[in-house]
């Protein structure tokens, strides 16, 4: 009787597996494309758009960002691991007047990818200030292929992944400056290393449909849908960011 019992519940599970082989096959098969729509943080007016193209681990990625400090190297990352959402200028825990990396963590995570423009583009070159685009007249253009991570291909098919990029005037000075210093490196300006703009890559739309359009409502747009999803899952994020915050500096302290 057992197995008879048994029989169709392995039939069952035959049937179910092609199923499962096929979407999962499916979902892996061919490019898929990306685009994050950049919104300004810490007041930076920095508006743009990020494409990305992953066909397996091959990322190309695209950068157009205007309003950026002009003549000033931008650290950008794609943030991993955390809500896949960005934080809000209101997001200043300690009131030093600006969201830095560390308040921005619990939304976008810790760095997956540095977008760099030569060598290593891993974690560790998070703060390469060298090998980041400079904005000639306040802009970047960027485009570069190079491989990621599985953990940073996983993001994106997850939807963790997260376009950010740093440094921004928020005195209005014309140089990274003032008082408050950095929460990644005390030697920096906190306007060195704070995120200027943040975008969540979602799934590109393809066709006419604009993005946020059909499935979220008129109006909808990436920073609110991430507004609704922040409540749920952020104790869980904290302990995450928190081990990447460690890190970051860690990683800080070995190029230091
Ligand atoms: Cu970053």
């Amino acid at each position: 009787m057992r197995k008879a019992l048994a029989l169709p519940t392995v039939a069952l599970a035959a049937a179910a597996f092609p199923l499962l082989a096929v979407s999962t096959a499916s979902a892996h098969e061919g490019p898929h494309s990306y685009q994050a729509d950049l919104a300004a943080l810490n007041a930076s007016g920095v508006a743009g758009t990020g494409m990305v193209t992953l066909d397996g681990n091959t990322a190309t990625v695209m950068i157009e960002a205007t309003g950026l400090l002009a003549g000033s190297p931008h650290a950008q990352h794609f943030h991993i691991g955390a809500q896949g959402a960005c934080p809000t200028d209101a997001d200043d825990e300690n009131g030093d007047g600006f969201v830095s990396v560390t308040e921005g963590a619990p939304y976008y995570g810790a760095i997956g990818s540095s977008l760099t423009t030569t060598g290593d583009t891993g974690p560790d070159s998070g703060l390469a200030i060298d090998r980041f685009p400079t904005a000639e007249g306040g802009s970047i253009s960027y485009e570069r292929t190079f491989e990621v991570s599985d953990e940073v291909h996983q993001a994106f098919e997850v939807g963790t992944a997260v376009l950010v990029l740093h440094g921004v005037d928020k005195d209005g000075s014309g140089a990274y400056d003032g008082d408050v210093m950095s929460d990644l490196d005390p030697s920096l300006p906190m306007e060195a290393t704070a995120p200027a703009a943040c975008g969540v890559l979602e799934t590109a739309q393809m066709g006419a449909a604009p993005a946020g359009g059909a499935e979220t409502g008129a109006g909808s747009t990436a920073g609110t849908e991430n507004q609704a999803a922040i409540g749920v899952g952020a104790l869980a994020a904290a302990g995450a960011v928190a081990a990447g915050t460690v890190a970051y500096r860690r990683r800080q302290a070995d190029q230091a």
